[in-house]
């Protein structure tokens, strides 16, 4: 894996690492940073055999990500704005479609591509300094990597509706009571301590059966997808594992199974 300027990428015992490295522009998403984390995402959906999670978070603890770099958005044109959206639509997919569950550490601001990057993780960790926005409402745009489908599809229209009209900012307590976050963390440390302790569980569970409940539940809002038929093949696929051989003999025998992702 090649070095990268933007984001450090890091492989922890079980899990992967990747920080946006930006700190001095609040880890800014520019399209250098998004070029890089679909390389890291790409890397791991290719080279996740033992590992159990991905933890996204940003560089400090100021912010996790304050939005898309705004200073990239003079004179942009209208190929150039749609780029930049495949761009990070591409990116945003691909994390939500990983096999291994992605947890969001949100410590700091979270703004607009910040807060739609937590939003494409599976799980989202908050630190109490966290804050939550769509603020582009603000720039005279709306979000454009996802924000109006996984915000709604999170928190409930009125919700979603309400965080994009006004464009205000929430903080992480809200942000729980919203249900936009699963749990809240004292700071970076006690919240790699918490994505860990969620990691750990996970290494105790069959690998496929994860990517299936992943897939199944990312079916749901596939509007292309037949959500029910699709999890019927996905829990035939689970079905003639060896993990499911193994899940119940352990139950039979009154032990912890001992899952292989075979
Ligand atoms: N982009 C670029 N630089 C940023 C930035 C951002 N989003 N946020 C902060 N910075 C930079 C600041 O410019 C400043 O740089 P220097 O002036 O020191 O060079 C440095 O980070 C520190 O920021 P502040 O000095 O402002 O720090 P404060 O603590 O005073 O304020 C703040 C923190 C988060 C309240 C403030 O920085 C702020 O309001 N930042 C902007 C938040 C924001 O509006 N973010 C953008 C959301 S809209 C698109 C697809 C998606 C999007 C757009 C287009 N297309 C497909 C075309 C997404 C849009 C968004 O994300």
């Amino acid at each position: 894996m090649k070095n990268f300027k933007n984001i450090i990428f890091d492989k922890r015992d079980n899990y992967y690492l990747i920080k946006v490295n930006r700190p001095k522009n609040l880890n800014a998403l520019n399209q250098d940073t998004i070029a890089e984390l679909k390389q890291s995402v790409d890397f791991i959906k290719t080279n996740y055999k033992g590992f159990f999670g991905v933890v996204i978070t940003g560089e400090g603890d100021k912010s996790f990500v304050a939005g898309a770099d705004i200073k990239e958005f003079t004179g942009l044109d209208k190929k150039a704005s749609l780029k930049f959206c495949k761009n990070g639509h591409e990116l945003f997919n691909s994390i939500e479609n990983m096999p291994i569950p992605v947890i969001a550490l949100v410590n700091g601001y979270a703004l607009g591509g910040g807060c739609e990057l937590a939003l494409s993780c599976h799980i989202r960790i908050a630190t109490k300094n966290a804050y939550f926005s769509q603020p582009e409402i603000n720039l005279g745009i709306i979000p454009g990597y996802g924000g109006t489908q996984r915000l709604t599809q999170i928190i409930g229209k009125s919700r979603a509706l309400e965080l994009m009209l006004t464009g205000e900012m929430i903080n992480s307590n809200k942000a729980l009571d919203y249900g936009l976050v699963n749990q809240l963390a004292n700071d970076n440390e006690d919240g790699l301590v918490k994505c860990e302790e969620f990691i750990k569980t996970l290494k105790r569970k069959a690998p496929i059966a994860i990517k299936n409940v992943i897939k199944s539940v990312n079916n749901f809002y596939d509007k292309s997808s037949n959500g029910f038929l699709e999890e019927i093949n996905s829990f035939s696929e689970c079905s003639s594992t060896s993990d499911f051989e193994e899940g119940v003999r352990a139950f039979i025998e009154k032990r912890c199974p001992d899952f292989k992702g075979e």
